[in-house]
C-alpha cells in the first residue's frame, strides 16, 4: 500500500495538529486516543509525521514507513521509545527520518467521524521541519493550530510567519474556509486570564483577515483555549516511571522521570475536575460538527 492509500484507508477527513515545538500537539493527540502513544517532551520531540486512526489490515499497532514505502511494525511502547529524542540528538538523527512517516492503529475519540488525526513535527525549529509541516497543512481538511499560552503569551514570530505564508497568504483566499481553522491556546492551567488571552488572539487575526468579514467572525468563534495535559491525564492517567534501559541517553531518561513525577502530583490534586477544566470536549464537539459537513 502506498502512503496516500494508507492515509485514505484510515479516514476521509484529515485533522492536522499544527504549531511550534512544545505547544502540546502530541499531548493533545494522546489525550484524544486515550493512550500514551506519540512522544511528549519539553524538548523538541516529534520527529515523524504521525497518522492515527483505525487502519484496516496493513498495520498492527504502529508502523514506520521508510522512503521506499516499506513498513516496519512496532508495539505502542516500542514505537514511543524508538522515536523519542532530545534536542541534543535531533540534528544528528534528522537525516535518518527524511521522508519517514508513522501510522498508528488506534481507536480515538473522533474515529466515528471518519477522521484521521495527524500529529505533525511542528514549526519554528528549523526550515526543514517547517517545510514538512507546511506540506501536511496544505493537505489537511481541518487545522487545529496550537500555541503555548503560558503566562498569557500570544502567537509569536514563527507562528505569524507560518500563518501568513501558508494559511492566510496575502491577497489570496485562506488555505481553508475559516470555520475549519481552530486556534487553540494551550496550557490554560498555567494562564492567569483566559479572557485577556482571547482578546489578544483576536487582535492577531487582524493580520490575516479583515475585521468586518465573515472570516474574522468565524476565526473568533473557533478560539478554544485548552489544557492538553489535563485532558491527557484524565484519559490516560499519569505516565509510569520510565525504565532506564529503554533510553538512549541519561538526559532523556532524567527528563522523562521528572515529567512522570510531576504528572503524578497534578493527577492526585485535580483528579475529578480534570476533564471539565481542560475544555477539550468543546474542541471535539466542534471538530465533529465540521467533519459531518465535509462528509
Ligand atoms: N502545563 C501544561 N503543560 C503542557 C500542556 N500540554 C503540554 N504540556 C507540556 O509541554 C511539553 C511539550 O508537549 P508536546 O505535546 O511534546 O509538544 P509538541 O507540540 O508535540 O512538541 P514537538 O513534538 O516538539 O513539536 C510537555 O512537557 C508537555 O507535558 C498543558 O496543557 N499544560
Ligand atoms: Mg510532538
Amino acid at each position: 500500500m502506498t502512503r496516500t492509500e494508507l492515509i485514505s484507508s484510515i479516514g476521509h477527513v484529515k485533522v492536522a495538529f499544527i504549531g511550534r515545538s512544545n505547544s502540546g500537539k502530541s499531548t493533545l493527540v494522546n489525550g484524544l486516543c486515550n493512550k500514551y502513544i506519540v512522544p511528549e517532551c519539553s524538548h523538541t520531540s516529534t520527529m515523524l509525521t504521525s497518522y492515527l486512526g483505525r487502519i484496516p489490515k496493513a498495520v498492527k499497532d504502529c508502523a514506520i514507513m521508510d522512503s521506499r514505502g516499506k513498513l516496519k511494525d512496532y508495539s505502542f511502547s516500542e514505537f514511543r521509545d524508538t522515536v523519542t529524542y532530545t534536542e541534543q540528538y535531533y540534528d544528528n538523527l534528522k537525516s535518518r527520518y527524511v521522508d519517514k512517516y508513522a501510522f498508528i492503529n488506534v481507536r480515538h475519540q473522533l474515529s466515528r467521524n471518519g477522521i484521521v488525526l495527524i500529529d505533525t513535527i511542528g514549526i519554528g525549529v528549523n526550515e526543514y521541519d517547517t517545510r514538512r509541516t507546511a506540506a501536511v497543512t496544505r493537505g489537511a481538511d481541518i487545522i487545529v493550530y496550537l500555541y503555548d499560552a503560558l503566562d498569557c503569551a500570544n502567537l509569536r514570530m514563527a507562528d505569524m510567519e507560518f500563518l501568513t505564508s501558508i494559511v492566510f497568504p496575502k491577497g489570496r483566499k485562506p488555505l481553508l474556509p475559516c470555520d475549519r481553522i481552530f486556534f487553540v491556546p494551550n496550557k490554560i492551567d498555567m494562564v492567569s486570564s483566559v479572557t485577556e488571552l482571547c482578546r489578544d488572539l483576536k487582535c492577531c487575526f487582524l493580520n490575516f483577515v479583515s475585521p468586518l468579514s465573515n472570516d474574522y467572525e468565524q476565526l473568533c468563534n473557533n478560539i478554544i483555549p485548552i489544557s492538553s495535559l489535563y485532558y491527557r491525564l484524565a484519559t490516560t492517567g499519569p505516565q509510569k516511571l520510565p525504565v532506564r534501559s529503554h533510553f538512549q541517553d541519561k538526559e532523556s531518561f532524567e527528563i522523562a522521570h521528572e515529567i512522570a513525577v510531576n504528572e503524578n502530583d497534578i493527577y492526585e490534586r485535580l483528579n475529578d475536575s480534570l476533564i471539565v477544566m481542560s475544555n477539550v470536549k468543546k474542541l471535539i464537539n466542534a471538530i465533529s460538527q465540521i467533519s459531518k459537513s465535509i462528509s
